[in-house]
């Protein structure tokens, strides 16, 4: 491990817990945690003594201490922080200016964000080059771990040298197409090494990648293809998913037909063969030789790459050059097209993922989420790769061929840095624990959770379950407009409490705010969460349309960002994500959280997962209505109902009556986890004439019995 190069010089007025009480938290083997005894209310509000006379960031953050003085200075001088934060990575040339931001729309610049505008780097340099420039044994050093669908499939690690090799041959291909700096290209990839590539190669040569997740429908990649006006299109001929394939490039084929795709020129089509098990047939095996093939449009990449020839320079980038553009699922309306630029996103990935994570040389990072998502960006690709980490790619489903597949990666590429979504836990908690204690899991050092709040009855099967009660809980919360994580504990620096993901990472200023005055709130309260200031990973507009992401991010709360969702800030200063603003009720004048009438039902040792929505009522103002899954061991039964309701009321309290109880075997979810309210809302309002887009819902049948089953459409 490497040493902090801590000698800063802070006066420690709180009074900050003893490493001794953290380490038998951590130790504990019940459940692992317990309630902070100590009060630091003040950890932001206060003026401590503390200070950061250190001229560079250290290398981890060990205790709330050293957070806390770090945390003083990002807040009081961003400036200093952030430049010692870019110097984490190299440039061409070095930003003299490093902060010049404006949140208020009121003023005559407007909503304006540059990080580090006159420095010069490379992402894609940053990521592999420089790792072996500084150091030739990292060409040797393993980057990616590609793990398939099919366990018994073998494939080989990827090292930084090969991966770099590649990646700069695919950057030629590029070139050789036509893509110059700037240009947009789309990518519909499975998880699979070549989706890496294809990122880094765009990044190498500064075209813009955007990236649509494999599992949307052709007419949804076709509306993000002509958003950006791509021109180019990465793909793979056949994604594998839980054993089924996936025909990624005949969607593409569908979606080039359409008359807003007409500008797109090329497809680059990688291969997706079966390793090097010839005997073993795969689910596509059938499907392979059938595909559709434009001469002059549609070309091999392997075959391509053959044509071109090693070398290939990094292109030299502003830092405020735009690297992605990441369209977000929209619930309502066109899908928003999140653009993040150079300089300031890697910086802020690389320190979050370093910090966070406390990843040490030498450590499996493994994170499950799809790179068509902003995680399978951040901390999949450029976090990881840019700290010269090995970072696993994880091609299948969680339970594929069983519920145990998470653990048996894990023991098989001795994972020590686990990253998951609370969908995947709670699917995974309602089997027997069996299939988690039959596996090892010695390797695990620190669990990760992103997405949505993780009910405390998942984070405590997810810490003492999976965990062996060792592994502390990093509860991340952030957002694809964020760029890397904005509030989570640091690993091993202070007590974690279930379901919250603590403090503010450095350089970020929450305030909380009364949705109906407009008001803001002094913790502890729970209201709307705006961040006060800017910070380096932030998006800095949408797409084409600089309004619509003034109008949704700015306008609610001036000289504020609004993140859209709900917190709870309590007297520790411990932050607690309630679940997104629109989804509160308001019932017979109670302000009542979907969210927090979830977590009460998911306690219930007979429930799996639950989704609250609300319908009107003309007595109540809304009623509330509650669609249940119950674990495999549980029959639903009328007193079970009874009990729920019951549950609520006594965890919530007497005024949050449940109106109905809806047993479904599951809920209608994006192909990122995430329920859909939108179609729930639909279904018991009732309004089902027009449900809009469902294709981006993993299982669009469950719709219909949903439907057929709702007491409120009889
Ligand atoms: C990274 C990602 C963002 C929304 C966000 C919030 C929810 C994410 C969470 C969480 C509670 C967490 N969310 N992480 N809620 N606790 N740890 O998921 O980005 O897909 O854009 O979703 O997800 O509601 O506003 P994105």
């Amino acid at each position: 491990k490497s040493s902090s190069k801590l000698s800063h010089n802070f006066t420690n007025n709180n009074e900050i817990h003893t490493s001794a009480a953290r380490t038998s938290a951590l130790l504990s083997t019940s459940i692992g945690f317990q309630l902070n005894p100590i009060n630091i209310t003040s950890y932001r509000l206060a003026s401590t003594n503390s200070t950061w006379n250190e001229s560079s960031l250290p290398d981890k953050i060990k205790s709330l201490d050293e957070y806390k003085a770090l945390y003083d200075l990002s807040i009081n001088d961003p400036e200093r922080f952030w430049k010692m934060a870019a110097e984490h990575l190299d440039w061409y040339r070095f930003p003299t200016k490093i902060k010049n931001t404006e949140f208020d729309y009121r003023t005559d610049r407007g909503v304006d964000i540059k990080w580090y505008e006159d420095g010069i780097l490379n992402v894609c340099y940053n990521c592999l080059d420089r790792h072996i420039d500084h150091d030739s044994s990292a060409s040797k050093q393993v980057a990616v771990v590609f793990e398939p669908d099919t366990p018994t499939e073998t494939r080989h690690h990827v090292t930084y040298g090969e991966l770099l090799r590649d990646v700069k041959k695919f950057a030629n291909v590029l070139k050789k197409h036509g893509v110059k700096k700037g240009d947009r290209v789309t990518v519909y990839m499975p998880m699979v090494v070549d989706a890496c590539v294809a990122l880094l190669a765009c990044a190498r040569i500064g075209a813009i990648h955007s990236v649509v997740f494999g599992g949307f429908s052709a007419s949804n990649v076709a509306e993000r293809i002509s958003d950006c006006d791509s021109t180019v299109v990465i793909t793979s001929d056949f994604g594998l998913r839980g054993g089924k394939c996936s025909p990624l490039k005949s969607k593409i084929d569908q979606a080039l037909k359409m008359k807003q795709c007409s500008n797109v020129r090329t497809v680059l089509v990688f291969e997706r063969n079966y390793g090097n098990n010839a005997d073993v047939k795969d689910a596509c095996s059938d499907q392979r030789g059938t595909l559709e093939w434009k001469e002059g449009r549609d070309f091999w990449a392997h075959k391509e790459m053959e044509t071109v020839n090693e070398n290939c320079p990094p292109e030299k980038m502003n830092a405020e050059d735009p690297l992605f553009i990441l369209y977000t699922s929209g619930s309502t309306g066109k899908p928003k097209g999140i653009v993040h630029t150079t300089g300031g996103y890697l910086t802020y990935t690389s320190l979050t993922f370093k910090y966070i994570f406390d990843y040490n040389p030498g450590d499996v990072y493994m994170c499950t989420a799809d790179i068509g998502w902003i995680t399978g960006h951040s901390y999949i690709i450029y976090g990881p790769l840019s700290n010269r980490a090995t970072t696993v790619v994880f091609e299948g489903v969680p339970t594929y061929p069983d519920v145990s597949r998470f653990w048996n990666v894990v023991d098989k590429h001795q994972v020590n840095i686990f990253y998951t979504a609370p969908t995947a836990i709670r699917s995974l908690m309602a089997h027997d624990d069996k299939y988690v204690t039959k596996t090892s899991r010695q390797s695990l050092r620190i669990l990760g959770s992103v997405g949505e709040p993780i009910n405390s009855e998942a984070w405590k099967w997810y810490h003492s379950v999976v965990g062996d009660g060792r592994c502390p809980i990093i509860d991340t919360w952030w957002q694809t407009e964020t760029g890397g994580v904005m509030i989570t504990p640091i690993a091993n620096a202070w007590e974690l409490e279930p379901s919250s993901a603590t403090l503010p990472f450095f350089g970020i200023k929450t305030q909380l705010f009364d949705k109906s005055t407009k008001k803001p709130l002094t913790p502890p309260n729970t209201g709307e969460l705006c961040i006060q200031d800017s910070w380096p990973g932030q998006a800095r507009s949408l797409y084409r349309n600089h309004e619509r992401f003034v109008d949704v991010y700015f306008k609610q709360y001036p000289g504020y960002y609004f993140t859209g969702d709900g917190c709870e800030i309590k007297k520790n200063g411990y932050h607690c994500i309630t679940g997104r603003v629109d989804d509160v009720l308001v019932i017979s004048g109670h302000n009542i959280g979907t969210a927090e009438v979830e977590a009460a039902l998911n306690e219930h040792a007979g429930v799996s997962e639950s989704a609250v929505v609300g319908y009107p009522d003309k007595k109540k103002n809304q009623g509330m209505y509650c669609f249940v899954v119950l674990k495999d061991d549980t029959k639903e039964s009328e007193e079970l109902r009874k009990d729920l309701i019951k549950s609520v009321r006594n965890t919530i309290g007497a005024h949050v009556n449940p109106d109905v109880i809806h047993f479904t075997p599951d809920l209608p979810k994006t192909r990122s986890g995430k329920i859909m309210r939108r179609i729930l809302r639909k279904i018991v309002e009732p309004d089902t004439s027009n449900l809009g887009d469902i294709s981006t819902l993993t299982d669009p049948s469950i719709v219909k019995e949903l439907i057929k089953k709702s007491p409120r459409t009889k």
